[in-house]
């Protein structure tokens, strides 16, 4: 161990991250604007990304493999930015260590490893929290407090439209080989915007599509969701869609409650409509991070706000909205709009327990 010191007491969350691919960067940069942790440690299978990684943020303590990271080094946490096939054996190694754990989306490749994994970390006492940064964009949150806030009365309809023809293979070249493409990887963020702002499906019906004659999966998917307190709602994403002006990576959403609606445009105008025909808009443009890029700087944004008030509920002892069995949750619209996409009926989503 470099530190026989090993306190939640501490002031300075103290963690390692593990993947140093294309998004952890974002995540590094995120924990270098948060006083609250630091990452003290990187791992990577790959020792060039390794070597970069460490250069490029001035961590020198490195490790291929997280075994021997644990077990050199003393963390209180580690942000898993790798790829969902090595999530098992990384948030396993975690939660043996006693190490609380961040993990990208999707956590994990089936419901049933999902559960193992949220039954592992349980059993060691350690907290599971899927890095689910989505809902956490300033726009969707505010959307989302209007809601909660009963501002539109109760909602009966809402639409989550993602739509864009942004070449993300660029950065993400792993995209064009996945069977399973825009849902697991896009809509897994659109699908989870819904249950925060709609609550948990009872039913979904899904249409699926590929257009790109390049990639192996599909890259548009229209969906249709009954949720629990009775709102349908639609979710529709593409990576195939041309425009001029295209929003990437941007959510546009409409709420219809029985006293009110909400419309959030691309431009970040977000106009809350009442009845009599009263209408207020509102600027909803996020604070955006010193070192963020557009377009991405929507989603970096929301990767500062996630693990800000990752800090703050670790600090409080309080699990985050994005726990384990939440994100269980979404996961399980991800494999019923799969299953109604191939059956053509239907399908009821999984719930956690
Ligand atoms: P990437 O391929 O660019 O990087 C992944 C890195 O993980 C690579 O450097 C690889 O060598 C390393 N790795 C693989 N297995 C490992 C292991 N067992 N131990 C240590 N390192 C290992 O991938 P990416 O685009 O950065 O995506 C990583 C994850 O982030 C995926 O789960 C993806 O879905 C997610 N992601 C999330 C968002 C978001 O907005 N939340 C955006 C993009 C990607
Ligand atoms: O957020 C993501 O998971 C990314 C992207 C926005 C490109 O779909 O892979």
């Amino acid at each position: 161990m470099d530190d026989a010191y090993h306190s939640n007491d501490r002031a300075v969350l103290r963690g390692a991250l593990v993947g140093c691919g294309f998004f952890a960067a974002n995540q590094m940069r995120a924990w270098q604007d948060l006083p609250g942790a630091t990452i003290v440690a990187l791992c990577d299978r790959d020792a060039g990304r390794l070597a970069d990684f460490g250069d490029t943020f001035g961590i020198a303590r490195r490790f291929d493999d997280i075994e021997t990271l644990l077990g050199q080094t003393a963390v209180d946490f580690v942000d898993i930015a790798a790829p969902t096939p090595a999530h098992e054996t990384l948030v396993t190694a975690a939660a043996r260590h006693g190490v609380d754990v961040i993990c990208q989306k999707p956590f994990a490749g089936s419901l049933e490893t999902a559960r193992r994994l949220i039954e592992t970390c349980r059993e060691h006492g350690v907290s599971l929290t899927v890095h689910e940064n989505f809902r956490w964009q300033r726009a969707v949150r505010r959307v989302a407090e209007l809601v909660v806030e009963g501002r539109i009365g109760r909602p009966f309809f809402g639409r989550i439209s993602y739509r864009s023809g942004f070449d993300v293979f660029a950065n993400q070249p792993y995209l064009a080989t996945l069977e399973r493409f825009i849902i697991k990887d896009l809509g897994i963020h659109t699908l989870d915007m819904a249950r925060a702002l709609f609550g948990d499906v009872v039913r979904l019906s899904c249409e699926t599509g590929r257009v790109n004659p390049d990639i192996a999966g599909e890259d548009h998917a229209t969906l249709i969701l009954r949720h629990d307190a009775g709102c349908v709602s639609v979710v529709d994403c593409s990576y195939a869609t041309t425009l001029a002006d295209d929003p990437f990576p941007q959510s546009l959403i409409a709420v219809d409650g029985d006293r009110g609606s909400i419309r959030l445009a691309a431009d970040f105008r977000l106009t809350l409509h009442k009845p009599g025909g009263r209408a207020t808009v509102e600027d909803v443009t996020p604070a955006w991070p010193a070192w963020s890029e557009a377009p991405w700087n929507v989603i970096q944004e929301s990767v500062v706000a996630f693990q800000r008030d990752w800090i703050e509920r670790r600090r409080a002892g309080e699990s985050a909205p994005t726990a384990g069995p939440d994100n269980f949750n979404t996961l399980a619209l991800v494999e019923a709009a799969y299953r109604s996409a191939a059956s053509g009926d239907s399908a009821r989503p999984e719930r956690w327990r």
